[in-house]
């Protein structure tokens, strides 16, 4: 069904898919390349907001050279009417003789009526190509459609012994300059980034992106702080970007008003053991339509988001320090006994930055 062509052309469209995360929320990141006798005659992705769509930008290249061309999308083309006509419309009136689309989309107002439109319009069309290619760069978008929150990174920064501060605290810098851009990248591809109240007063972050022609890219900061006990003064509420706080019911009404008057947004969420319930909290980012959470710390909060088994994906930098036992532990307690009952993860890539290591892990699958 498929040849090496087709393969190229879908890896090039899934290249200008990625273009879109961390950007396109709630949308899903697609990419397009539309092909004729071998030559490109237009390529597009969704575009920052989520709109236009892929294929409206790549047939817009196209033109009229379109008519007879194939298409090769990372998702099934949109069958609704939303800010713009459907995108499976629109590639039937550009003449489009064949469609390759890489997965399916759940939303329900297409699922499958993409692709049954163009081929009631006489389009050859083929799908599965690249499938779990484009399912990894849509985790963001499959995992809200399917369980109502984002697709969550946890990074965790540590030392060779798993320490991420001396006993003092002091964390700065553990790992180098390339293992902290890498950070700034995953930053850039996120729509939200979490930290806790404990990360906040150690750190004092801007949780922003600090990369040359990325700093547009900053994701949305939440904060997890159950009592309202941010400082007014605290860095992030002085960068100009939208902040969102997270707290638990009966918080203090004037503290609140100060926070909101610094521009935060307040949202309330149900309470748990020791802090905020982390279920309820990765909901309200699901119902405020992010689909790619970062979680930057700390400690405390990894392991609560571990025990809860909302971690997706853990991005681990090892610095090559000698903490000792007296250092801060990169996850905080998790009350195991025995190793069975342990959360496990598999290693999936991993590269050395510089003098340091990093490694992605994804939740394993139940044995
Ligand atoms: C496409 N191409 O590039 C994207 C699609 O709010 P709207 O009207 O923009 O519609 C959002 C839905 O459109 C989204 O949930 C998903 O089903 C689809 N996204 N579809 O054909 C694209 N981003
Ligand atoms: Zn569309």
């Amino acid at each position: 069904m498929f040849d090496d062509a087709d393969a190229r052309w879908m890896r090039a469209a899934l290249t200008l898919a990625r273009r879109g995360l961390g950007r396109v929320a709630p949308n899903p990141a697609v990419g397009c390349v539309i092909v004729k006798d071998g030559v490109v005659l237009g390529r597009g992705w969704t575009q920052p907001g989520g709109r236009p769509h892929a294929e409206t930008m790549a047939l817009a290249q196209a033109g009229e050279a379109a008519r007879g061309a194939a298409a090769y999308v990372t998702l099934e083309p949109c069958a609704h009417h939303g800010r713009t006509p459907p995108c499976a419309d629109a590639l039937i009136a550009a003449g489009i003789a064949r469609v390759v689309a890489a997965a399916g989309d759940p939303d329900p107002r297409v699922d499958g009526r993409g692709l049954s439109r163009l081929r009631a319009a006489g389009i050859a069309v083929a799908t599965g190509l690249l499938e779990a290619e484009a399912r990894e760069i849509n985790a963001g978008f499959l995992t809200r459609h399917a369980l109502g929150r984002p697709w969550l990174t946890l990074k965790l920064a540590g030392s060779i012994d798993g320490r991420i501060a001396t006993a003092s605290g002091d964390s700065r810098w553990i790992t180098g300059p390339a293992a902290r851009a890498r950070v700034h990248l995953i930053r850039a591809e996120a729509d939200a980034i979490l930290v806790g109240m404990g990360t906040l007063r150690a750190d004092d972050p801007r949780l922003d992106v600090r990369l040359a022609g990325l700093e547009d890219r900053s994701p949305l900061p939440v904060l997890l702080d159950p009592r309202l006990s941010t400082p007014p003064s605290a860095r992030l509420l002085s960068t100009g970007r939208p902040t969102l706080i997270l707290h638990a019911p009966g918080v203090d009404a004037p503290r609140a008003k100060t926070l909101r008057g610094l521009g935060a947004e307040l949202v309330e969420v149900a309470a748990a053991p020791g802090g905020l319930s982390p279920e309820a909290c990765l909901a309200a980012l699901g119902a405020r339509g992010l689909t790619r959470a970062f979680c930057e710390g700390g400690g405390r909060l990894a392991a609560a988001l571990i025990e809860a088994d909302l971690v997706d994906e853990i991005a681990w930098f090892t610095g090559g320090a000698a903490i000792g036992s007296e250092g801060m532990p990169a996850l905080g307690p998790l009350g195991l006994s025995r190793l069975a009952e342990a959360r496990r993860y598999r290693c999936v890539q991993s590269a050395r930055l510089g003098p340091d290591a990093f490694s992605l892990w994804r939740r394993a699958d139940p044995t």
